[in-house]
């Protein structure tokens, strides 16, 4: 190992953070920026789904949680784009490879939200299985994107409860209402469980990531952990799990469970879900609209700013 690479790993093995000017192995830049680039586009396209229930909340009340929450995933995909960029790529070229298909983001949100039940169960069960993720990657070796974490596991915590909450109404409510919650629950609760991404051996990054500590906690682990949290959820709503394999083993402390469809995650991940090319024209186009605000960006920091301080390109600042 050179001197670089040994005080490189000096610092992740004592837990010091790896920041922006630090030498870093080109890989670890690599790696650190496609997943943070990923997990900026998830909190963006994710506002889509419940974006399409915006208008039609069922009172004010509901419509005022929506929007604030809807306004944070929005937030959390600036945090995370600006700590991306101090890894040297600019916003323009994330959100291109984000459109032209090269960068993924989070499966779950190419699926359809056909009710208001399941603005609740992404609340519930997408955000909680971000949280059991995030709180792990509080921890990551990386500095910008460490802190980027413990702001917005805060915020995701309101939005678990206002998902479960909306869904506790709800089940408690009239047959139709508890069949629709059950029904919601049945859609989202496989997806959400193939948000950890595919098994540790299947898992092509883990490996790098866990010895780096870019990753804490792997793929298996993290999901096996919301799925014991989540049984105890479901009991207490009322409802039916939508896995028949659920089973309690005393030996592991943890929930035995039935098989992921995997040949949907990778379906799903290859550009074929329900919903994949609607929230890429959807983000082409809403980006394409807001072409005038980032000209007008750029137009009034060509006046205000002096020459050396203009740091913008194609109207991001970089
Ligand atoms: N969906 O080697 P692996 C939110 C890809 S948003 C799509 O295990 P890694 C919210 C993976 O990228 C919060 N792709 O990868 C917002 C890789 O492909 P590439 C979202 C997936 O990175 C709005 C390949 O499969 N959270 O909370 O070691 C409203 C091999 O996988 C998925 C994050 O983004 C998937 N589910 O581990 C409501 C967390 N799984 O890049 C809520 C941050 C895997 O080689 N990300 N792939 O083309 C991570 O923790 C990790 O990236 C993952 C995957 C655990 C997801």
């Amino acid at each position: 190992m050179t001197p670089e690479e040994q005080n490189f790993m000096r610092k992740i093995n004592a837990e010091e953070k790896i920041e922006p000017k630090d030498w870093m192995p080109d890989a670890y830049r690599k790696n650190v920026t496609r997943q943070m680039s990923q997990h900026a586009h998830s909190e963006v396209i994710g506002m889509q789904p419940e974006g399409n229930w915006i208008t039609r909340a069922p009172s004010l009340r509901r419509k005022v949680v929506l929007l604030s929450k809807v306004q944070d995933e929005a937030g959390h995909g600036l945090y995370l784009y600006s700590a991306c960029e101090t890894l040297g790529i600019s916003r323009a070229e994330m959100i291109e490879a984000l459109q032209k298909g090269t960068a993924k983001y989070a499966s779950i949100f190419n699926y359809p939200t056909l009710t208001w039940g399941d603005v609740g169960a992404i609340g519930w069960l997408v955000d909680g299985a971000a949280i059991v993720n995030q709180v792990s990657l509080q921890r990551t070796s990386y500095g910008p994107y460490s802190r980027g974490m413990i702001r917005i596991c805060k915020e995701e915590s309101f939005h678990q409860r206002q998902g479960y909450e909306a869904l506790l109404v709800l089940a408690q409510g009239s047959p139709e209402q508890k069949q629709m919650a059950q029904d919601s629950l049945n859609r989202f609760y496989w997806p959400a469980l193939m948000m950890f991404g595919p098994h540790d051996s299947e898992s092509a990054h883990s490996a790098k990531s866990m010895e780096w500590k870019i990753k804490r906690e792997t793929n298996d682990d993290l999901r096996q952990k919301f799925i014991d949290q989540t049984v105890p959820q479901i009991e207490f709503l009322g409802l039916e799990h939508p896995d028949p394999a659920i089973k309690w083993n005393e030996e592991r402390g943890h929930y035995d469970h039935g098989d992921i469809d995997w040949e949907e995650f990778y379906s799903v991940i290859n550009g074929n879900g329900h919903c994949n090319r609607q929230r890429i024209e959807h983000h082409v186009a809403a980006h394409e609209e807001g072409a005038w605000v980032r000209d007008a960006i750029t137009a009034y920091n060509d006046k205000k700013m002096p020459t050396k301080q203009k740091t913008w390109r194609k109207g991001y600042l970089i």
